[in-house]
């Protein structure tokens, strides 16, 4: 137990150090993308991105903060989200597809909070990159087959990629991994694929995978689960195609309420997770 609190520990450092990279932020995590538009929140969570440092992530990945256009554009295919964030020249918004209380005020449309003349104000990001490799996702369907960037193609240097799968309460994920090639190293320090048992990248850890082993299915103790890859500045390999399918919970109990429990992992297993 000491040693998987000392090794999160070590986890929570790296994962530190990925925060900035030549200057750039780059710790944003992938909700959801449509006609080239995705939106971006820092992984510190919701409105934490400055004009200058949304503008930094979007550009990282070779895109840019979209225009009011483009926002709509998407939203008129179904790209809803319920966050304003940095547009092209200062603006601010969000994309709005179906009315709701909480969210945009019960109207439909580009909510737009018009061009700000304060750039210090912390928001998320909405990015435009047509060319962006499909890179992470959110899944709520009951089973969804999901691959590596690019694959069969070998996947690329310098990636960072989320994806979160949540299923209906009550339900479990069950992950089979169908393919599996990541640069192997003894400790997976270069590339890798790490599983959480939570909505995020901080609670649950249950593995970091790295090489051409296929790893064990993992079942998740409640309906979320998130994974992550990871890959360095050289060699690339294969990739990965990853199946999940949902199943019940056992009847019993409550059992699954807690979606980052901890020490119910009996099943779970991982290169360095369960000790
Ligand atoms: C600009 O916004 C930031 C963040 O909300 C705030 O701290 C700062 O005081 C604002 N500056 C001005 C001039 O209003
Ligand atoms: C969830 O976790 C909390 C604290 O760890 C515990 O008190 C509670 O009983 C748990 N609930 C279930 C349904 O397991
Ligand atoms: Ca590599």
């Amino acid at each position: 137990m000491i040693a998987l609190i000392f090794f999160s520990v070590l986890l929570w450092d790296k994962a530190e150090a990925w925060g900035f990279k030549d200057g750039v932020l780059h710790n944003s995590i992938w909700l959801e993308r449509a006609a080239g538009v995705y939106h971006r929140e820092s992984r510190t969570g919701k409105y934490q991105l400055t004009y200058a440092e949304a503008k930094a992530v979007c550009e990282y990945e070779g895109g840019h903060l979209a225009t009011y256009q483009q926002l709509e554009a998407a939203r008129k295919i179904g790209f809803h989200v319920c966050a304003a964030g940095w547009m092209a020249k200062g603006r601010v918004g969000y994309p709005i597809v179906k009315a709701g209380p909480n969210c945009g005020f019960g109207k439909t449309g580009i909510v737009d909070y018009g061009i700000r003349l304060n750039r210090s104000e912390r928001w998320d990001a909405y990015c435009y990159n047509p060319n962006g490799k499909e890179c992470g996702g959110i899944f709520t369907d009951s089973k969804h087959v999901f691959k590596s960037p690019g694959y069969p193609n070998e996947y690329e240097n310098e990636q960072i990629c989320y994806w979160h799968i949540r299923v209906k309460y009550g339900q479990r994920i069950h992950l089979q991994f169908l393919e599996f090639d990541v640069e192997d190293d003894t400790a997976c320090m270069a590339d890798f694929l790490e599983v959480y048992d939570s909505y995020d990248d901080i609670n649950g850890f249950v593995g970091r995978f790295c090489g051409d082993e296929l790893p064990d299915d993992i079942i998740s103790t409640g309906n979320v689960m998130t994974l992550k890859f990871l890959t360095d500045a050289s060699v690339t390999a294969g990739g990965f195609q990853i199946r999940y399918v949902t199943m019940d919970m056992p009847s019993k109990s409550g059992d699954g309420k807690n979606t980052t429990s901890h020490g119910k992992t009996n099943f779970l297993s991982g290169k360095f997770g369960i000790m």
